[in-house]
C-alpha cells in the first residue's frame, strides 16, 4: 500500500463518516441520536469490508476480529470511539477506529497474517452524556459499569438504563459484558492529541505516558425567594450569586494548580419564578482533571470547603456531589518504547506526553497493557468544528500503529 493510496482511502472514510451528523455547526453524533445509530451501521460495514468478522457485543461495542495463525498467541487490540460531543469535530475518536481499520486493510493487502488475532473495537458512547458518565462502552467492556451508573437520572428524570433500553441496548447486557472479556496481550489506541503541545514542539507523534483522572461536581444551592425590589441587598439569600461565586472558585483552583491540574465549570443554572424574584435555587456542574491523584483529592477537599464557605457568606445552603469519572492511569512502559521505536523507524519525530483528555484506553489500562499514539491537532483545537488534523499526520499515526502491532506480534508476551 503506498502512503498516497492509504491517504486517499482514509480521506474518503473520514468524509463519509462526517456525513452522519444531527445537523447544526460542526459534527454531532451523540450517544442516543439517530445519526450515531446510523453511522455505526456504516462503521460495521466498513469493518466487514476490510476483512474483519464483526459483531456487536452485549454492551453495543462493535468488535471486529482478524484471525491470527497461532491460536496460542492471544489478541492484539486497537480501537477508539466514533461518537462526538455536540457540535464537535471529525477526528476525535474517529482517527482511532478508521486508522485501525486501515491497518487491517494493509495487513491483508500485504498478505501478512499475524500470529495474534487482531481486534478492532468501536467503543460505544465514549463522550460524556446527559448522565455525566464517559466511556459507557469501554467501561462496560472491562466490567466496570455498575447498576448505580445505569440508575443515574437526567434532568428529565429518565435513568441511563431506561435510555439504553429505549435505544435498543440491553441494560443487563451492559452490566454483563465484562464477563465476556478476554484479556488482550495489548491494547493500543490511536487518537488526536486535542491540545497544542505536539504542534508547538514540531513533533509528528505523541507517545502517551498517562491519562488524567477526572472528578466531576454537581453542586445544588438553596437560598430564599424574596421580592427583588423591596429586599435590601444585605438581607438576600441569593442562590444564583452563590453559584456564580463558585464558578470563579473552580477557575481559580485550576489557575492555582501550577500546571498540575485543570478545573472547568461547564453549566450554571438558577431558578427564580420571575425577574422580580431573588433566585431560590441554582445548580453548578464542574470538573477537575489531573495526572496526579494526590493533587486531585487535595483540590477536591479545598474546593469543597471554599464553596461551602462562600455559600454560607451568602446565607445559602449547598449540597456538593462529587463523582469520580476515572482514576489517573499510567500507560504501559514497554509498549511506549515500542511506539517510539516504530516512530523512529518511520523517520518521525516523537514526544512523550501526558493526556489531558480521557479515552477508552483509561479503562482498558486497568485490565491489560495499554498505550496510546497521538497525532497533532491543528491549533490544539478539539471538541469544536475547528478540530482538524492533516491527512499526512493521520497517515503517520496509522503507520506507527501498524509498526507497533507488527513489533508486538513478533515477540511473545
Ligand atoms: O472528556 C474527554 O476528555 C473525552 O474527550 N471524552
Ligand atoms: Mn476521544
Ligand atoms: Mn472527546
Amino acid at each position: 500500500m503506498t502512503l498516497v493510496a492509504g491517504a486517499e482511502r482514509l480521506h474518503s472514510d473520514l468524509a463519509e463518516l462526517a456525513t452522519y451528523s444531527e445537523g447544526g455547526p460542526g459534527t454531532s453524533r451523540r450517544l442516543f441520536s439517530d445519526a450515531y445509530r446510523d453511522s455505526r451501521d456504516w462503521v460495521r460495514e466498513t469493518m466487514r469490508e476490510s476483512g474483519l468478522v464483526v459483531r456487536a457485543d452485549a454492551a453495543g461495542n462493535l468488535v471486529g476480529v482478524l484471525e491470527g495463525n497461532d491460536p496460542r498467541a492471544g489478541t492484539l487490540m486497537m480501537g477508539s470511539h466514533t461518537d462526538t460531543v455536540d457540535g464537535g469535530g471529525n477526528y476525535d475518536g474517529v482517527v482511532g477506529v478508521l486508522g485501525a481499520i486501515e491497518v487491517v486493510r494493509q495487513f491483508r493487502e500485504e498478505g501478512r497474517r499475524l500470529a495474534h488475532d487482531v481486534v478492532v473495537v468501536d467503543f460505544l458512547g465514549e463522550e460524556s452524556n446527559d448522565y455525566g458518565l464517559t466511556c459507557l462502552g469501554s467501561r462496560s467492556f472491562v466490567g466496570d459499569l455498575t447498576a448505580s451508573d445505569l440508575a443515574r437520572v437526567d434532568t428529565a428524570g429518565r435513568t441511563l438504563g431506561q435510555r439504553c433500553a429505549d435505544s435498543g441496548l440491553d441494560p443487563h447486557g451492559l452490566l454483563a459484558a465484562g464477563r465476556q472479556f478476554q484479556r488482550p496481550r495489548a491494547y493500543v489506541e490511536l487518537h488526536i492529541e486535542q491540545g497544542p503541545v505536539l504542534e508547538e514542539r514540531g513533533a509528528d507523534i505523541g507517545v502517551v505516558t498517562g491519562i488524567v483522572g477526572i472528578q466531576r461536581l454537581l453542586a445544588t444551592f438553596i437560598g430564599q425567594a424574596d421580592h427583588a425590589g423591596t429586599t435590601p441587598m444585605d438581607r438576600r439569600r441569593d442562590a444564583l450569586v452563590a453559584a456564580a461565586s463558585a464558578v470563579l472558585a473552580v477557575r481559580q483552583t485550576g489557575c492555582d494548580a501550577g500546571g498540575q491540574g485543570v478545573a472547568t465549570a461547564s453549566d450554571i443554572s438558577g431558578y427564580s419564578s420571575g425577574p422580580n424574584v431573588v433566585p431560590r435555587t441554582a445548580r453548578l456542574q464542574a470538573e477537575m482533571r489531573s495526572i496526579e491523584p494526590v493533587w486531585l483529592s487535595a483540590a477536591e477537599r479545598r474546593l469543597t470547603q471554599e464553596i461551602q464557605h462562600m455559600a454560607e457568606s451568602y446565607g445559602v445552603e449547598v449540597d456538593l456531589e462529587w463523582i469520580a469519572d476515572n482514576e489517573p492511569r499510567p500507560m504501559d512502559g514497554t509498549i511506549q518504547r515500542r511506539i517510539s521505536t516504530a516512530a523512529e523507524a518511520l523517520g518521525l519525530r516523537w514526544e512523550a506526553i501526558p493526556s489531558g483528555a480521557t479515552h477508552d484506553a483509561v479503562h482498558l489500562a486497568r485490565v491489560c497493557p495499554t498505550a496510546m499514539v497521538f497525532v497533532p491537532s491543528i491549533g490544539g483545537r478539539s471538541h469544536c468544528p475547528e478540530e482538524n488534523t492533516t491527512i499526512e499526520d493521520f497517515v503517520h499515526g496509522v503507520g506507527v500503529l501498524k509498526e507497533t502491532l507488527t513489533d508486538l506480534d513478533s515477540t511473545r508476551a
